[in-house]
């Protein structure tokens, strides 16, 4: 193996490019590197040539990095905290079964009552305001993806190997996660699933790439202060010195554009993109710049011309299920009661200004009035309280029923919501009667309720 050792200089270690790539070989591995290096792909010929930009090197690449290296987490841990707020204990979650990436169990809280509203809509308008910065990282080592040959040494392999879960995974995250918030329930669960899954394995990449790149980042953002590099136009432009991964271009060209004018045009696109997702958050006129998410806009006008993502005709929910005919069945340990709609209204009302916050992003503050939940557990005499199943008329559909833990069920705003805005509830809102619970994933308030079932706590 060592027949031609010589001194360092000599002999450049793994990973330099001024390895010669025809050298005598000493062993077939070697042999195997240099025949591919002599061999490249079409796309990784001529490469050096091709990418000229005098924009590229390790400050421009860490400054994109550090936003994300802020940025990401919170996607991350966001889109956690929603996959546990469906209660995944109910086995309601999506995926069903994570395996060993089973997360500790908790009741999701019902205080505050926007904490829902919080983490899906920083998850979603993160994720989003973050895209023009992965592209402009992207483009900004995009030679180095086109490397040849793809590896000098075993610890090099591995370091693209993770790369390619880095890149593959963001981007994998990124067209799952915009499908879904576009056509969600289109193509059923897989898209949550893969969202999941592959939220982890880009995780598990980007903790491999922190840990190997941190250092090189941060002593790229020292070598030039931001502020000083903001000043700089375009003519005064120069590449930065060579550096150890080769993201100076080896023959650079003149600059098209300043630094500051790159990362301004990606601020800008991340700001355009901030600000047609934000609007599904807000109420009122806001909404109807939320143009890039079509559940999100104001559909109506008046009390209930608020956001609707199943409508009672796509549910299969026509006036005969909803008229005089329907009836409320509440069941606690083989207890049963029936109740008609002007029966629910007879009782005590109440009233909660709540949001409604769907996991697609959008979400709306209304106010609800109907019977507290915990007064119809008490009315079918269910003693200490374990959960709740709830049903809707809605005979298939994913979303026809939920389970609610004992906390959602007993908070003293949880309702069977009757009415909103002062009106009684419309067709597409549930009516006869949904469930709307402070803090609980939009998906589970559920529409056209027909049945409530209280669990004691030891069949939970
Ligand atoms: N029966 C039933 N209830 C349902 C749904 C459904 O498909 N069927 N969709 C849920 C989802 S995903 C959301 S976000 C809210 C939307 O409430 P809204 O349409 O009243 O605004 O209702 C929930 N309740
Ligand atoms: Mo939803």
């Amino acid at each position: 193996m060592s027949a031609d050792r010589t001194s360092p200089a000599d002999h450049p270690g793994p990973g330099s490019r001024t390895d010669p790539p025809g050298r005598p070989a000493y062993g077939f591995p070697r042999r195997g590197w240099a025949l591919l290096a002599e061999h490249p792909p079409p796309g990784a010929r001529g490469v050096d040539g091709r990418w000229r930009s005098p924009l590229r090197g390790p400050w421009l690449t860490s400054v994109y990095g550090l936003v994300l290296l802020v940025g990401l987490p919170l996607v991350f841990l966001t889109g956690l905290l929603d996959y546990l707020a469906y209660g995944p204990q109910f086995g309601q979650a999506f995926p069903r079964d994570v395996g060993w990436l089973r997360l500790p169990p908790f009741d999701w809280p019902t205080r505050p009552s926007w904490l829902f509203r919080v983490t899906q809509g920083l998850h979603v308008t993160v994720g989003i305001t973050l895209i023009p910065v992965v592209l402009g990282k992207l483009w900004s080592v995009i030679p180095k993806l086109f490397d040849w040959p793809p590896a000098r040494s075993v610890a090099q392999l591995l370091e693209r190997l993770s790369l390619l879960l880095l890149v593959g995974g963001i981007l994998f995250e990124i067209a799952t996660g915009l499908l879904d918030i576009q056509y969600a329930y289109l193509f059923g669960f897989d898209f949550y699933t893969a969202h999941y899954f592959g939220a982890w394995v880009f995780v598990a990449a980007l903790v491999t790439h922190v840990a190997l790149k941190l250092r090189r980042m941060l002593t790229a953002l020292r070598s030039r202060p931001v502020r000083a590099e903001l000043t700089v136009p375009r003519d005064a432009t120069r590449p930065e010195p060579p550096d150890p991964d080769g993201l100076v271009a080896a023959r650079p060209g003149p600059a098209t554009v300043s630094r500051r004018g790159a990362l301004a045009l990606v601020g800008g696109l991340s700001l355009l993109l901030a600000g047609l997702t934000v609007g599904q958050t807000l109420d009122g006129r806001w909404r109807r710049t939320a143009l890039l998410l079509p559940r999100g806009r104001q559909p109506g006008t008046g009390p209930t011309g608020f956001p609707v993502n199943r409508t009672a005709a796509a549910a299969g929910i026509g006036a005969a299920d909803t008229g005089a005919g329907w009836r409320l069945t509440l069941r606690a340990d083989g207890r049963q009661a029936t109740l008609d709609r002007a029966a629910l209204l007879a009782m005590p009302q109440h009233t909660a200004r709540l949001p409604i916050a769907c996991v697609e992003g959008w979400s709306t503050l209304q106010t609800w009035t109907g019977v507290r939940l915990r007064d119809l557990a008490a009315l079918v005499g269910a003693g200490a309280l374990g959960s709740a199943h709830v049903r809707s008329l809605e005979k298939a559909g994913l979303f026809a029923q939920a389970t609610l833990q004992a906390n959602q069920v007993l908070d003293p705003d949880s309702l069977l919501a009757l009415r909103v805005n002062g009106v009684d509830l419309t067709p597409d809102h549930g009516f006869p009667a949904r469930v709307i619970v402070p803090a609980l994933p939009g998906v589970h308030c559920t529409k056209w309720v027909s049945e409530i079932e209280f669990r004691g706590r030891t069949d939970a």
